[in-house]
C-alpha cells in the first residue's frame, strides 16, 4: 500500500465533532496500551502521526486521519483502564457507541487485542456487541515481537476460541517488526473500496 498522504483532520468526542466529509472510516479499537496508535502508525509508515505513549489512557477522544485524501482510520479511546479518572470512564462506552452504532460512513473495525494474553472480558464483550450491532470487525493480536514465534499459535487458538471465531480469522501483528502490515491492508482495503463502488 502507497501512503501518500496521512494527515490528522481532528478530535471529537460527539458526532457534531466528526468531520463533514463523507469518505469511508475504518475505526480501531482496543483497550488502553494495547498499541492502537502505535498500529496505525506501522500501518501509514509514519512514526508520530498518532501520539503514543507508555502511559494507558493516552487517546481519550476520537481521533480523525485522512489517508490519500481517500479515507479515515479512527483510532477510538481505549477501554477497561482502571487508573483513568472515573468521570472518563463512564464516557468512554456513550461515546464510543455513538459513533460506531449511528456513523454511516463506517465501513470496519479492526479490534486490536494483545497476543500475550487471551482476550479479556472487555475485548469479548465489545467483541460480541460488535456482531450483534453487525460492524464488520477484524481481530488483530499485537505486539506479536514479544512472542516466540513457536508459541504463537497457541496463542491465536486461545484468543479464536474467547471469540468464537476460527483461527485463520485471526491476524498477527507488529508496530515493531511490522509483521502484519501488508496482511492488515489485505483486509481493510476490499472494505473501502465496496463501500466506494456502492456510492
Ligand atoms: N513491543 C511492542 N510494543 C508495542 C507495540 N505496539 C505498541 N507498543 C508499545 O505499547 C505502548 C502503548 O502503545 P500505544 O500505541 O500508545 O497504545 P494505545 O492502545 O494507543 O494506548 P491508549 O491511547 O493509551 O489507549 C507504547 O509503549 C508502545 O511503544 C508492538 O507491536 N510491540
Ligand atoms: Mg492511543
Amino acid at each position: 500500500m502507497t501512503i501518500r498522504s496521512a494527515v490528522f483532520v481532528t478530535s471529537a468526542v460527539a458526532p457534531h465533532g466528526y468531520p463533514r466529509e463523507e469518505l469511508p472510516e475504518v475505526a480501531f479499537a482496543g483497550r488502553s496500551n494495547v498499541g492502537k496508535s502505535s498500529l496505525i502508525n506501522a500501518m501509514v509508515g509514519r512514526k508520530k502521526l498518532v501520539r503514543t505513549s507508555a502511559t494507558p489512557g493516552r487517546t481519550q477522544t476520537l481521533n480523525f486521519f485522512r489517508i490519500n485524501d481517500a479515507f479515515f482510520f479512527v483510532d477510538l479511546p481505549g477501554y477497561g483502564y482502571a487508573k483513568v479518572p472515573q468521570k472518563v470512564r463512564e464516557q468512554w462506552g456513550p461515546m464510543v457507541e455513538q459513533y460506531l452504532a449511528a456513523r454511516p460512513q463506517l465501513v470496519g473495525l479492526i479490534q486490536i487485542m494483545d497476543l500475550r494474553h487471551p482476550p479479556t472480558p472487555d475485548d469479548v464483550q465489545l467483541w460480541n456487541w460488535l456482531q450483534r450491532a453487525g460492524i464488520r470487525t477484524a481481530p488483530v493480536l499485537t505486539k506479536a515481537d514479544k512472542v516466540p514465534r513457536g508459541r504463537r499459535q497457541a496463542h491465536v487458538q486461545a484468543a479464536a476460541r474467547l471469540l468464537g471465531v476460527d483461527p485463520t480469522a485471526i491476524l498477527v501483528f507488529s508496530a515493531v517488526t511490522r509483521e502484519g502490515v501488508e496482511a492488515l491492508w489485505r483486509t481493510i482495503l476490499p472494505w473501502i473500496s465496496m463501500r466506494l463502488s456502492q456510492q
